[in-house]
């Protein structure tokens, strides 16, 4: 399975994430890429490429014209602000306020914000755009005939909606990469999020659209991040109705009670007959993760990995979260593992 990776995700790092009322090291952190990288290559994943170059045509199909100029932008004005630390929104267009993109800094950030534990820094565009392009290759690569390629994808992207930006996210990959596919001919494609939590950006991009089904498995929004979106009643809307499913899950899941939802996704899919499938893989339903609460064991990515690959659909691995940082390369490796196996 090739693998697509880039060295500018290095270029964002903030210096800190605001997590309890206090400042604490990103949990989001460049050696979670190291540690990806290690274990691929460790696992004879030798098979790398670096990206081709973001084509912003198709990147506009699934983020606004506002909203990406603002992820361009945001850095120098906040530089021109005089302000010392990483670009962190303070105020936001809550319930009964004016939902209108105002000049000043403070109140763009705000405007497109989501979540405030996610800073912008000097090579934030940078390495989102890089994180991007790995997916967009990676899509690519499937598109061309391959049966599936890993996008070693950071920062993650599946909180980022059509103008969003939050949860580590800022460019939603594994949307960019349905398009990739949608745009190389396939008529149908299947994104199912894997990771502990729910892709709400993904869910907002594809919620009235029929030509993309998606499908998470995650902690409930009613105990954990990203609380407002999630849930079980969520079912598309227009043309969309129908394909959006969400398996919301409560604290201390189990693997059986997991790939019980898992086995239900699967079904969902095989009804749907997409001709190719995105897989936001995150990591952090381990039992280890420090920001999650479910209670997956190294072996069972293994086992899922090998329900995915039983599809027997074309298939794009994007990366998203895994946050215990040791076991993050083998617990990535094991699904691969597993779909290769199969
Ligand atoms: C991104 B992905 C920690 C709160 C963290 C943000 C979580 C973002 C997860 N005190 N909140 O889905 O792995
Ligand atoms: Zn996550």
């Amino acid at each position: 399975m090739k693998v697509f990776r880039s060295d500018q995700h290095s270029l964002h790092f903030p210096t800190g994430e605001l997590s309890g009322g206090v400042f604490v090291r990103p949990f989001e952190c460049p050696e979670r890429w190291e540690y990806i990288s290690q274990s691929l290559q460790e696992n004879g994943y030798n098979d790398i490429a670096e990206p081709d170059a973001l084509n912003m045509d198709l990147l506009s199909r699934i983020h606004g014209a506002d909203y990406l100029r603002f992820l361009q932008e945001a850095w120098r004005l906040w530089e021109a602000g005089g302000f010392k630390g990483d670009a962190l929104p303070t105020v936001f267009p809550a319930r009964r306020m004016q939902q209108r993109e105002p000049d000043d800094i403070d109140g763009k950030l705000g405007y497109f914000a989501m979540a405030i534990e996610t800073s912008i820094t000097a090579g934030t565009w940078d390495a989102a755009r890089s994180s991007a392009a790995c997916a967009q290759s990676a899509a690519k690569h499937v598109s061309d005939g391959a049966n599936a390629s890993f996008s070693l994808c950071r920062p993650p992207g599946h909180h980022a909606g059509i103008d969003l930006y939050g949860g580590y996210c800022f460019l939603n990959n594994a949307a960019l990469a349905a398009e990739v596919l949608l745009d190389g001919g396939s008529n149908k494609v299947t994104i199912l999020d894997v990771d502990f939590h729910h892709g709400n950006g993904t869910q907002d991009i594809f919620y009235q659209r029929d030509d993309v089904q998606f499908i998470s498995l995650h902690g409930d929004p009613n105990d954990v991040f990203p609380n407002f979106l999630g849930y079980a009643d969520e079912k598309g809307e227009g043309a969309g109705l129908g394909y959006n499913i969400n398996y919301p899950m409560p604290p201390k899941t189990p693997y059986s009670k997991w790939k019980e939802a898992l086995n239900d996704a699967t079904r969902n899919i095989q009804t749907y007959q997409p001709d190719a499938l995105v897989i936001s893989l995150g990591v952090d339903t381990f039992e280890l993760d420090p920001i999650s609460f479910f209670k997956l064991k190294s072996d069972d990515f293994t086992d899922y990995g090998r329900a995915i690959a039983a599809l027997k659909l074309p298939t794009v691995f994007i990366m998203e979260g895994g946050y215990a940082v040791e076991e993050i390369g083998v617990n990535t490796v094991n699904v691969l593992n597993g779909f290769q196996s199969e």
